[in-house]
C-alpha cells in the first residue's frame, strides 16, 4: 500500500538510539526499567512500533542479546507493541555483533541498505553484510524495516527484493537529515515516494529540527511516521521534550489535525503483513 492520505498512520517511537548520552539528553531512558517505562508511556500516547537500542550498565550502546531480552521482557510486561530491534547498532560495532539482537526473535528489525557518512563517523553496511542480515531475518521470520538514508539504498532494496533476498512487500523507512546522507526536504521525499512500489508501505524519520516539518509532509502524503529521542530531542525550538511520550503526543495531534487516524496494533500488523506465514506472530509473545 503506497499510502493514501486518509489511511491510518503507524507511529514508531525510537526511544533511545545509540549515539546520545545523558549529558546531551538529560531525559534519555537508559536502564532497562527506564526504557520499558518510556515505552509504556509512548505506547499509551499512540505509538504502535518501538524501535529499540539498548545500553549496558554504564549507559553505553550494546548489541548484547541478553540486555535486549531483558528490555523486551520488561516492555512486554508493561504494554503491547511491535518490537523492532536495531541491527544498525552504534557506529563502529563489529559486524558479527549486529546479528545478536536477532536472537531475541522480535517481530521486526531494522536493516540499512548501504554505507554512508554519519555526521563525523561512517555507518558501514557493505553489501555482503546487508545480505547476510537479510537472510538471517528471513530465517528467523523477522520482518525487516528497510532503512533508506540515501537514494541508492532504495535501489539496493529493490534489487534485493528482485533477487528474493527480501520478502515482498517491503516496509521502507526514509531517514532524512543525517549529516552526510540525504537531506530532509520535501523535494527529496517526493522523489523517494515516487519510487515506492505500489504494494509497499513507507514511513519517514527526520533528524533534529527537521523531525516535525517532515513528518507533517509525510502525513499529508499518506506515509507512516517515526518520532523519538533517537532522532530529535525538541518539541519545538528551545523546548526540550521531557519524555518520548511528549514527542508521540505531538505526532498524534499533528496526524489527527490532518485527518489521519492512528493505527492500533492489529491494524499495524495488517499493514506490515505480520502474523502471516513467514513472519513472527503476536502468539509468540503472548
Ligand atoms: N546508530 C546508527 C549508527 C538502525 O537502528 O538501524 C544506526 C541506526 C540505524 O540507528
Ligand atoms: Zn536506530
Amino acid at each position: 500500500m503506497r499510502g493514501c492520505s486518509s489511511q491510518a498512520v503507524m507511529i514508531t517511537c525510537a526511544l533511545v538510539g545509540a549515539e546520545l548520552t545523558r549529558q546531551q539528553a538529560p531525559y534519555l531512558p537508559l536502564t532497562p526499567q527506564e526504557i520499558a517505562e518510556s515505552a509504556r508511556d509512548a505506547v499509551a500516547a499512540g505509538a504502535t512500533i518501538l524501535h529499540l537500542h539498548v545500553r549496558d550498565l554504564q549507559g553505553r550502546p550494546t548489541c548484547d542479546e541478553v540486555v535486549f531480552s531483558e528490555v523486551m521482557a520488561q516492555i512486554r510486561s508493561h504494554c503491547h507493541a511491535i518490537l523492532q530491534v536495531s541491527t544498525g547498532g552504534a557506529l563502529g560495532d563489529e559486524p558479527e555483533d549486529r546479528f545478536r539482537p536477532l536472537k531475541t526473535f522480535p517481530e521486526m528489525a531494522s536493516l540499512t541498505m548501504g554505507s554512508i557518512n554519519f555526521a563525523q563517523g561512517v555507518f558501514t553496511n557493505p553489501m555482503p553484510l546487508v545480505k547476510k542480515l537479510a537472510q538471517e531475518m528471513r530465517a528467523r521470520s523477522i520482518k525487516p524495516e528497510i532503512e533508506i538514508f540515501d537514494v541508492s539504498m532504495l535501489e539496493t532494496a529493490l534489487y534485493f527484493a528482485q533477487q528474493s533476498w527480501l520478502s515482498w512487500p517491503l516496509h521502507l523507512n526514509f531517514v532524512l537529515g543525517v549529516p552526510g546522507a540525504l537531506s530532509a526536504s520535501e523535494e527529496n521525499l517526493n522523489f523517494l515516494i515516487s519510487k515506492v512500489p505500489r504494494d509497499c508501505s513507507w514511513s519517514v524519520t527526520a533528524i533534529g529540527r527537521w523531525q516535525f516539518p517532515m513528518l507533517r509532509f509525510a502525513l499529508m502524503k499518506g506515509g507512516h511516521i517515526r518520532v523519538g529521542m533517537e532522532d530529535n530531542l525538541y518539541l519545538e525550538k528551545g523546548v526540550m521534550a521531557q519524555s518520548n511520550a511528549q514527542l508521540v503526543e505531538k505526532a498524534v495531534s499533528m496526524a489527527q489535525a490532518l485527518g489521519r487516524p492512528i493505527a492500533g496494533l492489529s491494524q499495524a500488523r495488517e499493514i506490515l503483513h505480520l502474523g502471516t506465514p513467514g513472519y513472527n506472530a503476536e502468539a509468540l509473545h503472548p
